[in-house]
């Protein structure tokens, strides 16, 4: 039996992309959408995100690190609750839909089934911060759910000094109970997320879905580069510890490595610390994300790539330093859940679902660690994410939105 898209479900769609244009205004920057933890526009889109699911008929709370909940109340809950979510936080200068619009589809899936009721409650939480912008660590809103939320992360501080801790007592969190409120597997039946592809392959096969198999796991890194500065017209090439060459030579060699390997390497930041056009650099500070969907290969790609770095460190009289900042896990969805999302999409499109790892990471990776995940993707154009060209057709939220419809349905 084919399931018609309701017409209700194209208005809907409708709505949830302006929405997205809405959500999109609270932005600490006059150009381009930037939302950090703990800012005032988090506590802007977060309101916003209550009145629609207060609205969409949900009870609504935030707790202990900020994220926003809204509930579907199971008039006799006979089962644990279902999760639905995503983050509502962004990267620096990013596009609209990344994380807001899986919130927003999960939101507007319970207005759809407003008028009908689950032997379980549904929860649907927009993540305070999966990117990881501020504090740069990352996934801390979905960390602090599924238990993982480490207290060392409250003295980090961010780019102005301001630490987690202080952050929160200003956005009026109590740090003392951060994460206290963590879910119990026992409590949560599954958890599911739609999000963007920000990959190229849905597009490439013109398809509007795709269920995720699994997703990468990562690793990042803050490295220092320490060298000798000195006077750019005095000081033979021969006879210097120029940071800025070694640390040139280094983020080729990780490129190198990438390719060879078969992983993905990213130095997103890079920074000379007292740079001048006329001072041999003596300090480079560089990040680097490295990213399998193998953690094996994850792990050997990582070893090997630390290895070259100190080689080219010693080789140039160099020091190098570098501090994991940030690993996460490869996860693989439940084959379960799997199955089902492939079942909906089937049944929705009249088409064999297409199934695709993430390579990006995503709040379900933390999630897994509490229940079992499932993810659907959305296509997007060009497979372009973390830049304000992101962007996504109407028609394929709508398909989207059918997907999520029958997926809880099909719970019962
Ligand atoms: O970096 C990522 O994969 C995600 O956007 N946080
Ligand atoms: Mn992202
Ligand atoms: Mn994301």
């Amino acid at each position: 039996m084919t399931v018609f898209i309701e017409m209700d479900t194209q208005s809907r769609a409708m709505r949830l992309m302006e929405q997205s244009d809405v959500l999109a205004s609270f932005s600490e920057s006059e150009t381009g959408l930037t939302r950090a933890y703990l800012t005032p526009q988090h506590r802007a889109a977060h309101d916003q995100l209550a009145l629609w699911m207060q609205q969409a008929g949900l009870e609504t709370w935030q707790d202990s690190v900020g994220n926003q909940w809204g509930r579907k109340v199971s008039p006799n809950p006979t089962k644990p609750t279902l999760i639905l979510g995503s983050h509502s936080d962004t990267v620096v200068n990013a596009g609209k839909y990344d994380g807001n619009l899986g919130v927003l589809l999960a939101i507007e899936t319970l207005a759809a089934l407003r008028g009908e009721t689950f032997p379980f409650h549904i929860d649907v939480v927009a993540f305070a911060d999966e990117e990881g912008t501020r504090f740069n660590t990352t996934l801390i809103g979905s960390s602090s759910v599924a238990g993982c939320f480490n207290s060392n992360w409250l003295q980090v501080a961010d780019a102005n000094g301001v630490t987690m801790t202080q952050a929160m007592r200003e956005f009026g969190l109590d740090p003392e109970k951060a994460g206290s409120d963590a879910r119990k597997a026992q409590d949560v039946l599954a958890y599911l997320e739609a999000h963007i592809e920000q990959g190229p392959v849905l597009e490439a096969e013109n398809l509007a879905v795709g269920v995720v198999t699994g997703i990468a796991g990562a690793k990042r890194f803050q490295c220092e580069v320490t060298g000798m500065a000195g006077h750019a017209g005095t000081v033979p090439v021969r006879l210097r510890q120029d940071a800025m060459t070694g640390a040139a030579e280094m983020i080729l060699a990780i490129e190198k490595l990438a390719k060879d390997q078969g992983v993905v390497a990213t130095v997103g930041k890079c920074e000379i610390i007292s740079g001048a056009v006329n001072v041999i650099a003596g300090k480079v500070k560089f990040t680097i994300d490295i990213r399998s969907a193998s953690q094996s290969a994850l792990e050997t790609a990582t070893y090997e790539m630390l290895e070259q770095l100190k080689h080219i460190a010693q080789q140039r009289k160099l020091t190098f330093d570098c501090e994991n900042i940030y690993k996460a896990k490869a996860v693989q969805c439940s084959n379960k859940l799997q199955q089902k999302w492939a079942y909906v999409v089937e049944r929705v499109t009249n088409s064999s679902a297409r199934f695709l790892p993430s390579g990006a990471g995503h709040d379900a990776m933390v999630m897994a660690e509490l229940t079992d995940t499932g993810m659907l993707f959305i296509r997007c154009e060009k497979g372009i994410s973390h830049n304000p060209r992101e962007q996504v057709l109407t028609s394929d939220v709508e398909i989207g939105l059918a997907c999520f419809i029958e997926m809880i349905r099909s719970f019962r």
